[in-house]
């Protein structure tokens, strides 16, 4: 797919995730669409090797959605993409729906159960160590770098030369009920990754061109784990909702899923 193709995929799984959770009235929106294009890239851009139809394919590269809440972001992405009916959208976070508001592995393509914040780093390290031959991404968000458990992790996967491990940092400076820089500060989070011992690289998370790139280049990676930090937009294509730590975890109206529709769709 050329990356104008991916940036229009892009906005129309923003568009569905959008959907999805003003359908339940319930979700996270600010932070599925601030990770949609790096969703996009790895599963759309020839990164993460899998088989929907073989979720649980031996041979898979592994995902793992450490930021769970952003969950609406990542059943649109693997809806599209086939591993289970579209149709199941309309049944987020309803009672016994495979679309829970937090993921779970009884959905296929999901690896792990997420939402408590600053678990799927440590997953991934025993992920990476288990399949030394298949490469294993996760996505943290930024707010959630305050929680203790990252850097444990951080500090294993260094210890443990985890070439096949890459995490990538959603850095919309924002988290659930403020910017970062005034809840607790996270920067510089370069500096922090790099002085555990990790390969780092600040990107624009909006440019399909640098996302690409540095995935591939992290997939290649011997001896130390990579961390990409991409600045991302939280909200990113419903007006309402840019930069806007409000919309965290809350439903778009009527009136702003249409203008969203509006501003995606053009
Ligand atoms: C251990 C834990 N503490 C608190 C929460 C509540 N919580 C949910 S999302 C969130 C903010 C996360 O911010 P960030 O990681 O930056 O996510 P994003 O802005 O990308 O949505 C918090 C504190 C949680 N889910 N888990």
């Amino acid at each position: 797919m050329k990356n104008s193709e991916l940036q229009i995929l892009a906005n129309k799984l923003r568009l569905i995730a959008l959907e999805m959770i003003s359908a339940a009235n319930s979700g996270h929106p600010g932070g599925s669409l601030s990770a949609m294009d790096i969703l996009v890239c790895l599963y759309f851009g020839g990164i993460l090797k899998h088989n929907p139809k073989k979720p649980l394919d031996p041979r898979r590269d592994f995902f793992v959605l450490s930021k769970g809440h952003a969950s609406a972001g990542l059943y649109a992405v693997l809806g599209e993409r086939g591993f289970f009916s579209k149709k199941e959208f309309a049944s987020f976070r309803q009672v016994n729906s495979n679309l829970q508001g937090h993921p779970t592995p009884h959905t296929p393509g999901v690896e792990v159960s997420g939402g408590s914040l600053g678990q799927g780093l440590s997953f991934s390290v025993g992920l990476a160590l288990a399949n030394p031959r298949q490469h294993v991404f996760t996505l943290l968000g930024d707010g959630e770098l305050q929680e203790g458990q990252v850097w444990e992790a951080a500090m294993s996967a260094s210890h443990f030369k985890l070439g096949n491990l890459t995490a990538i940092v959603d850095n919309n400076s924002l988290q659930i009920d403020g910017a970062n820089s005034e809840v607790m500060t996270v920067n510089p989070i370069d500096e922090k990754f790099r002085s555990f011992g990790w390969h780092v690289v600040a990107i624009d998370g909006h440019n399909f061109t640098e996302i690409l790139r540095e995935l591939e280049k992290a997939k290649r990676a011997k001896n130390k784990p990579t961390a990409i930090i991409a600045q991302t937009v939280k909200g990113k294509g419903a007006p309402c909702a840019e930069n806007n730590f409000a919309y965290h975890g809350v439903a778009l109206s009527t009136d702003e899923l249409a203008e969203a529709r509006k501003n995606l769709s053009s």
